[in-house]
C-alpha cells in the first residue's frame, strides 16, 4: 500500500454502462482524475472468463445473476494506472449497495441496481494483477507505451 507509490488496476465497464451510452463519460472522469489509462479495449466476456473473474464469489445467492450480466453484452475492459490507483478508483466508483453509493461517485451518479452497477474496479493489488490477466497479455501493457515519456 504505497503512499503514493504507482499502481495498476483492472476496471471494466459493465454491458449497462455500454448500452446507456456511458462509456466517454466514465472514461473521461478517470483521465480528468489524472490516471493513465494503459490499455483499453471493448470485448465480448465468455461465461468462463466471467466465472474466473467472480472466482471469489462462487456459491453466492447473486453470483448467477452477476455473470448474465457481465456477459450479456460488450464490456470496456481497461487497465489504469496512477499513484494508488487501486485505492483511488475504489472511491471514484462507490459502494455496491446502490443506496450507500455517495452522489459523486459514478455508482452514486448512474446507478439504482446492484447487480447492473456500471463498473468494476478490483480491490487489492493481488485481484487486480489476477483480474487483469485474465483479459490482458502483459506485452500488450507494456508495447503500446514502449518509448512514450511520462
Ligand atoms: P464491488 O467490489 O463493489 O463490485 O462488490 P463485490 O465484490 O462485493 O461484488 C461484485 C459484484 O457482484 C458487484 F459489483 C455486483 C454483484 N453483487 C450483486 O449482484 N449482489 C450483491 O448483493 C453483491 C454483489
Amino acid at each position: 500500500m504505497g503512499m503514493g507509490g504507482v499502481e495498476r488496476t483492472f476496471v471494466f465497464l459493465k454491458p449497462d454502462a455500454v448500452r446507456r451510452g456511458l462509456m466517454g463519460e466514465i472514461v473521461a472522469r478517470i483521465e480528468r482524475r489524472g490516471l493513465k489509462i494503459r490499455a483499453m479495449r471493448l470485448h465480448r466476456m465468455t461465461r468462463e472468463e466471467a466465472e474466473r473473474l467472480y472466482e471469489p464469489h462462487v456459491g453466492k445467492e447473486f453470483f448467477e445473476r452477476l455473470v448474465r450480466h457481465v456477459t450479456s453484452g460488450p464490456v470496456l475492459l481497461m487497465v489504469v494506472e496512477g499513484p494508488n490507483a487501486i485505492r483511488v478508483l475504489r472511491r471514484m466508483i462507490g459502494a455496491t449497495d446502490p443506496v450507500e453509493a455517495e452522489p459523486g461517485t459514478i455508482r452514486g451518479d448512474f446507478a439504482l441496481d446492484i447487480t447492473a452497477n456500471i463498473i468494476h474496479a478490483a480491490d487489492s493489488p493481488e485481484s487486480a494483477e489476477r483480474e487483469m490477466r485474465i483479459f490482458f497479455k502483459e506485452e500488450e501493457l507494456e508495447v503500446l507505451w514502449e518509448g512514450v515519456e511520462g
